[in-house]
């Protein structure tokens, strides 16, 4: 088999995303993610310019060698630009590979090792009673673990948290939307909203809450034991993981789980919070991480840790990367947990899918290859539109961490 065409899709069904389309000489195509969040076309640019070229007429099935290939071969290694482009070719490889074979893609990654992959939910809620209400909402829809985000008393507007009765969606298209930040307000409220939660709906479902990189390192590690009673499944993000030694110092005082990585792009990203066992989950991802390909080293890597993955799954994550997350998540042992922020209808009209939930886990579903598609026609009437995440600023306007 031969690679004989590759371009891309751009389109923004109520967001922005860019699609890999690799096509064959067998008529089998393979589909991929090139999706980076108010950045689209530094990835766009990369793979139409640097990189579908040099796959013309290579075999399909050397998956690996394809990944040494586009990340060896820059010589310019890692990034997110970079490794998001290298994603995409790779989960649209493994996606021709399950077809061509005709079995879904976790039987090519060792085969199931669940029935199916556990997914927390997003309650999020401008104020404590909306926020509770959230959480019953999403209880009986289902789900067995929720993220929970709320307005924190005194401040304008806070990380998870949508305007008016609109799922929350952070980016936003025009210049980059401002937002005011107070760490000491939040400190002090998240204890309070936890405890509430908890009274509300009782011992038995995870709660999770993402503090999205914006405490310092002891200031997450009081945040991390003032919400030891009422024992969160994680905390996200605590503080920024540029300086992986920060971790440390939170782990030294607090037992509450801590996740990090969306934002990494490579292994070394984790590599000390893995072996140092500073982190209880991983959550860097399919599309931003370098692929199925990258993503399986990193997590065996934390297998032998006893860390498990908690993969980002945000709405700017397609379905494509859903579908890929989903299949690499029946499969690995070290699998943890998966964020389910679902799509809008139109975005999941536009991605037809064989993923499914129920009963608080979502399965794959058993077409070959990863059980995604694109209808072009239907995409083409949203086309791209610049979009940005919010910036964050403290109340004496220093600008700090989103
Ligand atoms: O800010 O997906 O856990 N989820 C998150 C997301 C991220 C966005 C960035 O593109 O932190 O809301
Ligand atoms: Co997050």
């Amino acid at each position: 088999m031969k690679i004989t065409a590759a371009r891309l899709i751009l389109c923004s069904p109520d967001r922005n995303f860019v699609t890999l389309r690799v096509e064959t000489d067998e008529g089998i195509y393979g589909l991929g993610d090139a999706t980076l969040n108010g950045r689209e076309l530094a990835v766009a640019a990369y793979l139409e310019e640097h990189v579908l070229p040099c796959l013309i007429g290579r075999d399909p099935f050397a998956i690996e060698d394809i990944w040494q290939y586009l990340y060896r071969g820059a010589y310019w290694r890692r990034g997110p630009v970079t490794m998001t482009a290298i994603s995409a070719v790779d989960v649209a490889l493994w996606d021709i590979k399950g077809k061509a074979l005709g079995t879904p893609v976790y039987n090519l990654l060792g085969g199931k090792s669940r029935q199916g992959a556990l997914v927390y939910a997003h309650a999020n809620g401008a104020d404590l009673p909306s926020a509770i209400e959230s959480v019953k909402k999403h209880i009986d829809e289902g789900y067995l673990a929720i993220r929970v985000q709320c307005g924190v008393p005194g401040t304008l507007s806070s990380y998870g948290v949508p305007k008016g009765d609109k799922p929350y969606e952070p980016a936003e298209r025009g210049l980059p939307a401002e937002s005011l930040w107070s760490t000491e307000k939040y400190l002090n409220f998240v204890p309070h909203l936890f405890e509430a939660v908890r009274k509300e709906v009782g011992e038995d479902i995870h709660l999770l809450h993402d503090v999205h990189h914006r405490l310092t390192p002891i200031e997450a590690a009081r945040l991390g034991r003032s919400l030891e009673p009422y024992h969160l499944f994680w905390m996200e993000d605590p503080t920024p993981a540029e300086n992986q030694d920060a971790f440390r110092l939170i782990r030294e005082h607090t037992v509450t789980p801590i996740a990090t990585g969306e934002v990494f792009n490579s292994f070394w990203d984790a590599h000390d919070l893995i072996r140092n066992q500073w982190i209880d989950y991983i959550r860097m991802t399919i599309v931003h991480g370098g692929g199925i390909t990258a993503l399986k080293k990193t997590a065996d890597f934390a297998a032998i840790y006893q860390v498990r993955t908690g993969f980002h799954g945000a709405t700017d994550l397609s379905p494509v990367t859903m579908a890929a997350a989903l299949h690499f998540g029946l499969a690995i042992h070290n699998f943890g947990i998966q964020e389910h922020m679902p799509h809008t209808p139109l975005t999941d009209q536009v991605f037809p899918h064989s993923y499914t939930f129920e009963a608080g886990y979502m399965h794959p579903g058993e077409a070959p290859g990863l059980g995604v598609e694109i209808d072009e026609k239907l995409a083409a009437q949203f086309p791209y539109a610049r979009a940005y995440l919010p910036i964050a600023r403290k109340l004496d306007g220093t600008v700090t961490d989103w």
